[in-house]
């Protein structure tokens, strides 16, 4: 973490009283951690808070909290002018419709996004961080307070969802660990995290699982491997019984596997591309060539065509960086 947190940041939460809190869209764990971790902090200190988020809330773990957070923002609340706080968005076009919400309001960009662009009054942005909530937790700490342990647990569930349970950490992250000790001090546990993640997946995503991985080919000398999921599986299994998480864990430890290339029909003219790699390659440079973004070592696009299009494309422009 080489950033601190702007203490024009930390003033604008202390002397505002009403807040908006914006994450985007397809949200994950560390939005939606981030999102609750923070809300329930500013609320704590006798803030005023909404939830926004544009959904959908399709990954397993995060959809028992869509009932916490509203699409869109009530009139008379943005009538009071609150102060937005977008969290987890690389540019504003992540939180989708709800950009139209917030226009004109005053806005705090709270980020870990190393290709993006610019906006906010306000940014508190560190591409070295591994979460956005392990920077609501240096937040809540440099304002004088300690998660307590409803935040702790949020704050380590996005930790986790981002780091791949601890995994993407490295020798630089001693810092990362101690503020995951204070996390675990109020009572939260990775265990108790891992079940919130993973626990209770129906046995069709398994199955779906196992069919993407089947599919695998590998390219380069196996340096790149990708595979696939049509629009077929999607009608056979369902998009809850998705699981890329763990389909890039199986595939990102193949040996020798520098990166993973996964193409998912998402209709019948678009697929969405993501890319994890396990070395120096940086995929999210690569992304940001097709139009999308991310990080370093994952990110994705979108791309209008058909997914034997983006792979040959994708090929080609490994060739150049995998020489
Ligand atoms: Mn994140």
């Amino acid at each position: 973490m080489k950033a601190s947190v702007p203490p024009e940041l930390l003033r604008t939460l202390e002397r505002e009283s009403l807040f908006c809190i914006v994450g985007h869209s397809e949200p994950d764990g560390d939005c939606i951690g981030a999102q609750l971790g923070l809300g329930h902090f500013l609320r704590r200190i006798g803030k005023e808070v909404a939830l926004l988020s544009p959904g959908p809330f399709e990954r397993p773990e995060i959809r028992e909290y869509e009932k916490q957070f509203s699409t869109a923002m009530a009139a008379d609340f943005r009538t009071r002018r609150p102060t937005v706080i977008v969290l987890d968005c690389s540019s504003l076009e992540r939180i989708g419709g709800l950009a139209s919400e917030i226009a004109g309001l005053p806005l705090l960009v709270i980020d870990h996004h190393s290709a993006g662009r610019e906006f906010g009054d306000i940014a508190y942005i560190d591409d070295s961080a591994p979460s956005v909530t392990l920077m609501v937790q240096q937040i809540i700490e440099a304002l004088g307070h300690s998660p307590v342990l409803e935040e702790a647990r949020m704050l380590l569930f996005g930790l986790c969802t981002d780091t791949g349970f601890f995994r993407h950490l490295d020798n630089r992250d001693g810092a990362v660990f101690e503020a995951i000790g204070r996390l675990n001090a109020v009572g939260t546990t990775p265990k108790q995290v891992y079940q919130m993640i993973y626990a209770g997946r129906p046995l069709a995503s398994r199955i779906l699982l196992g069919r993407l991985l089947s599919r695998t080919e590998t390219h380069f000398g196996g340096r790149i491997l990708s595979t696939y999921e049509t629009l077929e599986d999607k009608r056979a299994y369902g998009s809850e019984n998705r699981d890329s998480d763990s389909l890039y864990q199986f595939l990102q430890t193949s040996a020798g596997c520098e990166a993973v290339v996964f193409i998912r029909e998402e209709d019948e003219v678009s697929c969405s591309v993501g890319l994890r790699s396990n070395t120096e390659l940086d995929v999210g440079a690569l992304a940001q060539g097709f139009g999308g973004g991310g990080h370093r070592k994952a990110a994705g696009f979108r791309w209008v065509g058909g997914r034997e299009e983006v792979k040959a494309k994708l090929l080609a422009a490994l060739t150049a960086l995998l020489r």
